[in-house]
Protein backbone atom coordinates (compact mmCIF):
# COMPACT_ATOMS: atom_id res chain seq x y z
CA UNK A 1 0.00 0.00 0.00
CA UNK A 2 2.64 2.51 0.98
CA UNK A 3 4.47 1.84 -2.09
CA UNK A 4 1.09 1.93 -4.20
CA UNK A 5 1.00 5.70 -2.77
CA UNK A 6 4.44 6.93 -3.52
CA UNK A 7 4.23 5.63 -7.08
CA UNK A 8 1.01 7.49 -7.78
CA UNK A 9 2.80 10.58 -5.95
CA UNK A 10 5.72 10.27 -7.95
CA UNK A 11 3.76 10.31 -10.99
CA UNK A 12 2.26 12.91 -10.21
CA UNK A 13 5.23 15.14 -8.99
CA UNK A 14 6.93 14.06 -12.41
CA UNK A 15 3.71 14.98 -14.55
CA UNK A 16 3.49 18.63 -12.70
CA UNK A 17 6.98 19.25 -13.64
CA UNK A 18 6.41 18.64 -17.28
CA UNK A 19 3.53 20.81 -17.62
CA UNK A 20 5.50 23.42 -15.77
CA UNK A 21 8.31 23.15 -18.15
CA UNK A 22 6.41 23.54 -20.97
CA UNK A 23 4.51 26.19 -19.73
CA UNK A 24 7.41 28.32 -19.19
CA UNK A 25 8.54 27.26 -22.91
CA UNK A 26 5.50 28.37 -24.46
CA UNK A 27 5.22 31.61 -22.31
CA UNK A 28 8.85 32.47 -24.50
CA UNK A 29 7.51 32.18 -27.82
CA UNK A 30 4.73 35.30 -28.55
CA UNK A 31 2.93 34.66 -31.88
CA UNK A 32 0.99 37.47 -33.75
CA UNK A 33 -0.58 39.11 -36.52
CA UNK A 34 -1.01 35.83 -38.12
CA UNK A 35 -3.13 35.32 -41.42
CA UNK A 36 -3.33 33.68 -44.90
CA UNK A 37 -4.16 35.72 -48.23
CA UNK A 38 -6.76 34.68 -50.38
CA UNK A 39 -5.46 32.78 -52.86
CA UNK A 40 -6.16 34.31 -56.24
CA UNK A 41 -8.43 32.18 -58.54
CA UNK A 42 -6.93 29.20 -60.00
CA UNK A 43 -3.63 29.63 -57.76
CA UNK A 44 -2.24 26.40 -56.21
CA UNK A 45 -0.70 28.02 -53.41
CA UNK A 46 -0.74 30.70 -51.28
CA UNK A 47 1.04 32.36 -48.51
CA UNK A 48 0.70 32.20 -44.61
CA UNK A 49 2.26 35.24 -42.47
CA UNK A 50 2.99 36.32 -38.81
CA UNK A 51 5.47 37.64 -35.88
CA UNK A 52 7.30 35.53 -34.11
CA UNK A 53 8.75 36.82 -30.95
CA UNK A 54 11.52 34.91 -28.60
CA UNK A 55 11.08 36.00 -25.50
CA UNK A 56 13.31 33.40 -23.90
CA UNK A 57 16.94 32.77 -23.34
CA UNK A 58 17.77 30.29 -26.20
CA UNK A 59 16.94 30.60 -29.59
CA UNK A 60 13.96 28.62 -31.18
CA UNK A 61 13.73 27.40 -34.97
CA UNK A 62 10.37 26.89 -36.12
CA UNK A 63 11.01 23.59 -38.38
CA UNK A 64 7.47 22.26 -39.60
CA UNK A 65 4.15 23.66 -40.51
CA UNK A 66 0.62 21.74 -41.01
CA UNK A 67 -2.71 22.46 -42.09
CA UNK A 68 -5.42 19.83 -43.24
CA UNK A 69 -6.41 22.01 -45.93
CA UNK A 70 -3.65 21.98 -47.54
CA UNK A 71 -1.55 18.90 -49.08
CA UNK A 72 1.52 20.77 -47.87
CA UNK A 73 3.22 23.15 -46.39
CA UNK A 74 7.22 24.72 -46.66
CA UNK A 75 8.77 27.43 -44.92
CA UNK A 76 10.13 30.07 -47.52
CA UNK A 77 12.53 32.64 -47.91
CA UNK A 78 12.89 35.54 -50.53
CA UNK A 79 15.75 36.37 -52.13
CA UNK A 80 16.95 38.89 -55.24
CA UNK A 81 18.35 37.06 -58.46
CA UNK A 82 19.75 39.27 -59.66
CA UNK A 83 16.65 42.12 -60.29
CA UNK A 84 14.16 39.01 -59.99
CA UNK A 85 12.90 38.02 -56.75
CA UNK A 86 12.78 34.64 -56.09
CA UNK A 87 11.37 32.50 -53.38
CA UNK A 88 12.58 29.03 -52.19
CA UNK A 89 11.84 26.72 -49.10
CA UNK A 90 14.47 26.25 -46.37
CA UNK A 91 14.96 23.64 -43.40
CA UNK A 92 13.92 25.95 -41.07
CA UNK A 93 13.80 29.39 -39.31
CA UNK A 94 15.39 30.71 -36.39
CA UNK A 95 14.37 33.45 -33.67
CA UNK A 96 17.54 34.07 -31.59
CA UNK A 97 16.47 35.40 -28.11
CA UNK A 98 15.38 38.77 -27.86
CA UNK A 99 14.02 38.88 -31.56
CA UNK A 100 11.10 38.91 -33.89
CA UNK A 101 11.05 37.18 -36.72
CA UNK A 102 8.34 38.58 -39.37
CA UNK A 103 7.25 36.60 -41.56
CA UNK A 104 6.04 39.09 -44.61
CA UNK A 105 4.89 39.63 -47.95
CA UNK A 106 8.47 39.54 -50.18
CA UNK A 107 10.31 38.40 -47.02
CA UNK A 108 10.43 34.96 -45.13
CA UNK A 109 6.93 33.13 -45.45
CA UNK A 110 4.97 30.26 -45.00
CA UNK A 111 4.45 28.88 -48.44
CA UNK A 112 0.44 26.73 -48.82
CA UNK A 113 0.61 24.09 -51.17
CA UNK A 114 -2.17 22.20 -52.90
CA UNK A 115 -5.66 23.24 -51.27
CA UNK A 116 -7.94 20.44 -50.95
CA UNK A 117 -11.10 23.00 -51.15
CA UNK A 118 -12.41 26.74 -52.29
CA UNK A 119 -10.32 29.10 -49.86
CA UNK A 120 -11.90 32.40 -49.27
CA UNK A 121 -11.77 35.30 -47.43
CA UNK A 122 -13.12 35.58 -44.03
CA UNK A 123 -12.47 31.61 -43.93
CA UNK A 124 -10.15 30.50 -40.60
CA UNK A 125 -7.28 27.86 -41.42
CA UNK A 126 -5.95 25.97 -38.69
CA UNK A 127 -2.28 25.65 -38.65
CA UNK A 128 0.30 23.91 -36.29
CA UNK A 129 3.76 24.71 -36.32
CA UNK A 130 6.62 22.67 -34.48
CA UNK A 131 9.50 23.93 -33.07
CA UNK A 132 13.05 23.06 -31.97
CA UNK A 133 12.99 24.75 -28.05
CA UNK A 134 9.30 25.08 -27.74
CA UNK A 135 6.02 22.77 -27.75
CA UNK A 136 3.88 22.77 -30.98
CA UNK A 137 1.14 25.58 -31.55
CA UNK A 138 -2.25 24.67 -33.33
CA UNK A 139 -3.32 28.36 -34.12
CA UNK A 140 -6.90 29.86 -36.24
CA UNK A 141 -5.58 31.73 -39.34
CA UNK A 142 -7.71 33.89 -40.86
CA UNK A 143 -7.77 34.08 -44.55
CA UNK A 144 -8.17 37.94 -45.99
CA UNK A 145 -7.98 39.83 -49.40
CA UNK A 146 -4.58 41.31 -50.51
CA UNK A 147 -4.67 44.87 -50.16
CU1 LIG B 1 6.85 30.91 -51.19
Amino acid sequence: MKLEISRILGIGTISLFVLITLQCKESSLGISDMWVREPLKGMGMTAGYMKLSNQGPESIELTKAECPDFEKLELHETIMDGDVMKMRPVESLTIKPGETLELKPHAHHLMLIGPKKEIKAGDSLEITLYFRNAPARKLALPVKAME
